[in-house]
């Protein structure tokens, strides 16, 4: 079946990291953002899209992104790279933090339209990764979840965990979900497809 997909990613480039509104860009250009726990794979994820090896800083110890990561694609719409909560060795102080720093986030931002919600395809999703999708539905950001490391588990595990997560976050039949792998290249197609659906304001 042809490719439907509009968009290809020609540029990418950081252009705000930002722990309050006033380091947020100014303008209110279209933004869809990524959270999710951290070591779940949101920066892998944002480099696998941009086809960029270390645009965002990946690493194998979690609590790498601790600030909020602006970036701009194709002078079009930005990827925002939230940080990853859950992080076991985070202080309260640091968490509380950290729950501020994304409510302001949600809270006001006009040109945010949906916020992906990553999560580990292998697991159950988390207490706190019920907490966030919650949190988005009240926001009403919510409607597109990524399933990642799909490399991971076989296709069969692959459907049922699909299915499991969909019945613990109690998607609606029409909220999105889709699997991607950073390792695998895999999942980029479908995604950007959603990307310029979202963009053009048809979901
Ligand atoms: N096998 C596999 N590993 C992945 C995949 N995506 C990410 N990883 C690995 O998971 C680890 C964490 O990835 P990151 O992209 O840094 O995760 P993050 O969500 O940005 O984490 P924080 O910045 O701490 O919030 C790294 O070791 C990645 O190489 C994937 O699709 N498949
Ligand atoms: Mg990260």
């Amino acid at each position: 079946m042809p490719s439907k997909r509009r968009m290809i990613i020609k540029k990418a480039e950081l252009e705000a990291v930002a722990v309050k509104p006033s380091q947020y860009p100014e303008d209110n250009m279209i933004e869809i953002a990524f959270a999710g726990r951290s070591n779940v794979g949101k920066s892998s994820l944002l480099n696998l899209l941009t086809n960029r090896k270390s645009l965002a800083r990946v690493s194998g110890s979690p609590g790498k992104t601790r600030t909020i990561n602006f970036y701009r694609i194709n002078d079009e719409f930005r990827i925002v790279d939230l940080p990853g909560y859950g992080y076991a060795k985070a202080s309260k102080a640091e968490q509380a933090t950290w729950g501020d720093m994304i409510e302001k986030y949600l809270e006001n931002r006009q040109g945010l339209k949906v916020v992906a919600q990553l999560v580990d395809v292998r697991h159950a999703p988390s207490k706190q990764d019920l907490q966030m999708y919650d949190y988005l539905k009240y926001y009403g950001l919510d409607g597109l979840v990524i399933l990642t490391k799909a490399d991971k588990v076989s296709r069969n595990e692959l459907n049922k965990n699909t299915a499991m997560i969909r019945k613990a976050l109690d998607l609606k039949p029409e909220d999105r979900t889709i699997a991607v792998s950073a390792l695998k290249k895999t999942g980029c197609d479908v995604l950007l497809t959603e990307f310029d659906r979202i963009i053009e304001g048809n979901r």
